[in-house]
């Protein structure tokens, strides 16, 4: 048996997997033994790896919508259909009338699959480039850059204190897992701070069950203990931070008592938890992915916990938030081609950049309304590369009426999906075993300094890499020149130019390439990436835009007086389930059978006040829309929340939420502090 060892694409930790193949079949695929990160383990998605890819229900030819039907095309008229109507709506309307989302698996495709792909976009002369990241993990990346000028990562492994916020990695994040259990062998203090008790909370030493929404206000909490018992680094704040005299003056007021009151957790708890953290050496927190991002705090949320990080002094050191060098590819976007900035971004400038550093994509919350009322102008084609917005972007049906109204709708997936079935053409995708990337990002997503490759270890005829795709389109729409290369690979080996790195080089490692440092003790020899080249505990920059400079706590602007009464319950959407990715995976039958089907969480309180019992079919309302959904009952969630997942066709959460941007600084969406109103049905 042939062994090909690559990084597993169906969740976004890129754990290194073998992939066992018999006369170019992939038979089995098993943990790499010794990857640095998940060493030999696999979950249960990884291990449906095979399942997935030989899926039954694969899409195998380019479809195109005739009279209500689909009927199969070949690639070639899909590439003569596309790039004649692309070329339209750019003669008749002007190239920002087309918009271009991509999905998680674009994103997986690291920095190189990215920017490549927008160097059509930047070609063709569309500004309105949008991503998940409209709905994900972007406002805490500004607000960490904003505060220390970088995004660094908790250092749990080498911890003595974490506090895990918002984040349950049994279901989201297993390689984590391992990590934090290993430093909790090795003596580290755990705090878990999650409306829910989740298999870390049941284990740790601390456990603060927020209302959803209220961690604003804990933070707060945390900083006034910390700053008025004096468990702060005093020589790190005077040398290395601006503005922790404003701090000191706002978070006065936030007395354990106060919060107490705001998030329902215990006084002595908030005060426990602080003099753990502030009197242990080194300490971090590990927050949730998106979990702290998806409320109107969004962005003040993770800039608090980045103060919370420093004023402790741990910062730059093991144990603490550190930084692994990047890897420095050579530039592929044509920025200077744009003359627009996308949608969104007149109201949510930091999304798209901070202090010169382009993030480059529009706030996608946006996007519905523009499509709606064709203002500022009118959107007219669209292409949804690896992403199913029907079911994951928030507020269902205006997205489904905002897509179904373009005059032009391409869909590339591997599957056919909710929002598949809306397009006018339809490409088959390749999954991530057919194709070659590179994973320039893991490095810094895990404070371990390497870079791999994605490696090709199968074709599957008619399924194009998406990248195929759109280097075929740029040249069928006579942009050769711009893309020189005769494949995707040559076009990475362009990019990698300036690590001295190639993909022949990559091919031959197994589990990737040691690459750069951790930079500790970094701001001690450069200083903070800042303007002020400190920790900007007040930010002129956010001042500047009209927002609060100092971290603040706000209720959800969904909360109502009027409507406190009719949709008194705090729902909280999304949390992770081991065995999907988002909307996927729903048809792999060990999978499923693990799983079998969606269900609200409610306390065993809640469920007797509304008459509820386990396993009943309940309604959960929002001022939205309602749907019908199995109830679980546990003492693992708060009374007075309902947990709802993502990513169910038979029951879809987003029927429920508002894509009406929550955050005013980075436009996020309310996905984690909403109401609602349950009966049973
Ligand atoms: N199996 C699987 N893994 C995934 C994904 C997937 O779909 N499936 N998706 C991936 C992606 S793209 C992302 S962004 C990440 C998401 O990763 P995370 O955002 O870290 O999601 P979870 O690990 O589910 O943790 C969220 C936790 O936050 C808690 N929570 C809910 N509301 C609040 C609140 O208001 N305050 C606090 N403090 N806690 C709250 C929930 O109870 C839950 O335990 O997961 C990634 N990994
Ligand atoms: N209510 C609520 N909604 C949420 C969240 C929440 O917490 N609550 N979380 C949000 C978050 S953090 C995220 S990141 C988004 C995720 O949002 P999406 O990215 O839309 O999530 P998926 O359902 O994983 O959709 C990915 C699609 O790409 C397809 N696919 C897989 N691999 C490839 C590939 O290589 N190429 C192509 N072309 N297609 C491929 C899959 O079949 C699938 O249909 O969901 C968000 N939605
Ligand atoms: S945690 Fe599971 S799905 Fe995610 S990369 Fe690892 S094996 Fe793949
Ligand atoms: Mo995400």
């Amino acid at each position: 048996m042939e062994v090909i060892q690559t990084a597993c694409e169906l969740c976004p930790w890129g754990c290194g997997m073998d992939v066992y193949l018999e006369e170019g079949k992939v038979v089995k695929v098993k943990g790499t033994i010794d990857h640095p990160l998940n060493r030999g383990a696999l979950c249960p998605k990884g291990m449906a790896v095979p399942e997935f890819v030989y899926s039954k229900d694969r899409l195998r030819t380019p479809l195109k919508r005739k009279n209500g039907d689909f009927v199969p095309i070949s690639w070639d008229e899909a590439l003569d259909e596309v790039s004649e109507k692309l070329q339209s709506i750019r003669d008749n309307f002007g190239p920002k009338s087309l918009a271009v989302a991509i999905g998680m698996p674009i994103l997986l495709g690291g920095n190189s699959t990215v920017s490549l792909l927008r160097r059509f976009c930047d070609v063709y002369g569309t500004p309105n480039c949008f991503s998940v990241e409209s709905i994900c993990y972007r406002p805490r990346i500004i607000a960490y850059i904003l505060t220390l000028g970088k995004f660094p990562v908790a250092d749990v492994e080498h911890s003595k204190c974490i506090i895990l916020w918002g984040h349950n990695p049994q279901a989201s994040n297993p390689p984590l897992v391992r990590r934090i259990t290993s430093a909790q062998k090795n003596g580290a203090k755990l705090i878990v701070i999650d409306p829910r008790a989740t298999a870390f909370a049941k284990k740790a030493d601390l456990h603060l069950r927020p209302k959803p929404g209220s961690d604003g206000a804990l933070s707060l909490g945390l900083l006034n203990i910390l700053i008025s018992e004096d468990l702060y680094d005093k020589d790190f704040v005077e040398h290395w931070t601006k503005g922790f005299d404003q701090l000191k003056e706002h978070v006065r007021d936030y007395s354990p008592e106060k919060v107490e009151k705001i998030a329902c957790i215990p006084a002595e708890d908030i005060r426990k938890a602080a003099r753990m953290f502030g009197s242990i050496k080194p300490a971090c927190i590990a927050q949730g992915i998106n979990a702290l991002d998806q409320h109107t705090n969004g962005l003040q949320n993770s800039r608090a916990i980045a103060i919370l990080q420093a004023i402790t002094g741990n910062i730059d050191n093991p144990g603490g938030f550190i930084t692994t060098s990047r890897v420095h590819l050579n530039p592929i976007r044509f920025p200077e081609k744009l003359t627009e900035d996308p949608i969104g971004i007149d109201q949510f400038p930091l999304f798209y950049e901070v202090w010169g550093k382009l993030f480059g994509e529009g706030q996608a919350m946006v996007l519905p309304d523009v499509l709606l009322q064709n203002h500022p102008y009118p959107i007219k084609g669209m292409i949804i590369s690896a992403s199913n917005p029907l079911l994951t972007w928030p507020n269902s049906r205006k997205v489904e009426a905002a897509l179904k109204q373009t005059d032009f709708l391409v869909v590339m997936d591997i599957f056919m999906t909710e929002t598949a079935r809306l397009a006018h053409i339809v490409l088959p995708a390749a999954t991530f075993l057919e194709r070659t990337e590179l994973c320039d990002y893991y490095g810094t997503i895990h404070g371990i300094p390497y870079v791999t490759l994605r490696k090709k270890v199968i074709d599957v005829p008619e399924a194009w890499p998406d990248l195929k795709f759109w280097f075929e389109l740029a040249k069928r729409m006579g942009y050769g020149e711009h893309f020189p290369w005769k494949d995707v690979e040559e076009a990475i080996d362009y990019a990698l130019k300036p690590t001295g790195l190639t993909v022949e080089k990559l091919m031959e490692h197994s589990q990737g390439i040691p690459f750069g440092t951790i930079r500790y003790d970094q701001y001690k020899e450069k200083g903070f990436a800042t303007p002020s080249g400190k920790v900007e505990i007040y930010s002129e920059t956010l001042k500047a835009l009209g927002h609060d400079p100092l971290p603040i706590h706000r209720e959800s602007p969904l909360f109502q007086p009027e409507l406190a009464k009719d949709y008194p319950l705090h729902l909280t959407t999304g949390a992770r389930t081991l065995e999907y990715l988002h909307s996927e995976l729903r048809h792999i039958p060990k999978l499923k059978k693990r799983q079998p089907e969606p269900f609200a969480e409610l306390h065993p309180e809640t469920a007797s006040e509304y008459e509820i019992e386990h396993g009943d079919r309940m309604e959960v309302e929002t001022v939205i829309d309602s749907i019908k959904i199995k109830a679980h009952i546990t003492e693992d969630i708060l009374p007075g929340v309902v947990n709802l997942p993502h990513g169910w066709a038979e029951a879809n959460v987003n029927l429920l939420t508002t894509c009406r941007p929550g955050d005013p600084i980075s436009g996020a969406p309310l996905l984690k502090s909403s109401f609602c109103r349950i009966r049973k049905c």
